[in-house]
């Protein structure tokens, strides 16, 4: 890490981007224009060496991982998102609902965190969302739940007629431990409704996000990015994150979260470049300077990019999932899961300290 500003200064191509490494450097807070800045610049090693630096400084060489697993209980689902390619409409073909058993079933003593998210079933109530919870956490009541998002708290709070701190408080009664950052998508308005028109409001999301740290519960979030959004929606996206972890200090991690266009109703977007992908990485880690942890969701990037973002800003692989179905039905070309064994590897192989975790960045493990 010494020495850092040498090297900049002799690889430095984008003489815009020094400004920026002068506030890093004496931990200044980015403005809106340094974080435009960032994204238009194409000095990819002066970026990274920026983000790597300040990853670096808060985890040194520690990258966590979790050994955990999705639970997607429903793909039926009462809207429908142009970018999405998972929910259904109920009565359409491919359509599947688990039980209770099926979903103990899929679970086992190692899991150190369960992550549910699923479609807004038009049937079932409230009180089978929480049952669900309620399963999970008596045949594993030691694993910490993460169940969620905002958008389905928004969906219970519509069907049971309880207010979103009234949904929060059953859901934390029932075992929920921490909400995941789904459904954040793209804050800008003028973009959200091109892409997720029916969803919760950007305002909603923060708001019942914004309740759920008031109740002791902690989050994540989420950005979709690489399909309409203009490098401002980016910026400003980061920027309410921001303002809210000001006020709550309740998000954990954020999660850039790749958009994968195939089987939606936005399959004809525009690529964007590899560059771009480790420069919202970057972006993220420099820009949301009060969020503890940046993923690199090898869901959504491909596990070798995924690699390559650890040296971009990002700490946190996050975990073997196992069995990966939102973003997979949308063609994504990773795997659907990885073992333990894998993220020791592909870490230790970026040149990092493998730490495994909780959901709560609790350190189970540290391979060193
Ligand atoms: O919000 C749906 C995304 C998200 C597509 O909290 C798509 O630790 C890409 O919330 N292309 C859910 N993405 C994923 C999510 C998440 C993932 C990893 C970790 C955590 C966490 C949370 O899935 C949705 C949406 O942005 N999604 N369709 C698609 N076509």
């Amino acid at each position: 890490m010494e020495g850092v500003l040498e090297v900049i200064d002799k690889v430095c191509q984008d003489k815009n981007l020094l400004n920026i490494v002068d506030k890093v450097l004496v931990g200044k807070r980015l403005s809106f224009e340094d974080g435009l800045g960032i994204l238009k610049s194409e000095d990819l090693n002066t970026i990274g060496l920026i983000a790597n630096y300040v990853k670096r400084k808060r985890e040194g060489d520690r990258v966590y991982f979790v050994v955990n697993r999705h639970i997607n209980p429903t793909n039926i689902c009462a809207i429908s998102c142009k970018f999405c390619a998972f929910g259904k409409a109920k009565g359409s073909a491919g359509t599947y609902e688990m039980s209770f058993d099926e979903i103990v079933a899929s679970l086992n003593e190692e899991l150190r965190e369960v992550h549910v998210v699923g479609g807004l079933h038009p049937d079932w109530p409230f009180e089978h969302y929480l049952d669900i919870v309620r399963v999970i956490k008596e045949a594993l009541p030691n694993t910490h739940v993460k169940a969620y998002t905002a958008v389905e708290i928004d969906w219970f709070s519509e069907i049971s007629g309880l207010s979103v701190e009234e949904v929060l408080i059953r859901m934390k009664e029932a075992g929920v431990d921490a909400l995941p950052g789904g459904g954040a998508e793209i804050f800008a308005e003028e973009v959200r409704k091109k892409i997720c028109a029916p969803k919760t409001s950007s305002q909603r999301w923060l708001d019942i996000h914004r309740t759920a740290h008031s109740l002791g519960i902690p989050s994540n979030a989420t950005i979709l990015y690489g399909h309409l959004e203009r490098y401002e929606d980016v910026v400003d996206h980061l920027e309410r994150l921001r303002n809210l972890q000001d006020e709550t200090q309740g998000f954990l991690a954020f999660i850039p979260v790749l958009f994968q266009p195939e089987n939606t109703r936005l399959k004809n977007v525009k690529p964007f470049p590899g560059s771009y992908d480790l420069k919202v990485h970057a972006l993220a880690r420099l820009y949301l300077d009060n969020f503890p942890h940046i993923k690199a969701y090898w869901i959504t990037l491909g596990e070798k990019v995924a690699q390559v973002a650890l040296h971009f800003g990002a700490d946190d692989a996050d975990g073997t999932i196992i069995r990966e179905k939102i973003i997979h039905d949308a063609g994504a070309p990773s795997e659907v899961g990885h073992t333990r064994e894998f993220f020791v590897s592909m870490i230790k192989s970026a040149g990092y300290t493998p730490v495994e975790r909780d959901a709560l960045y609790n350190v189970v493990r540290v391979y060193s």
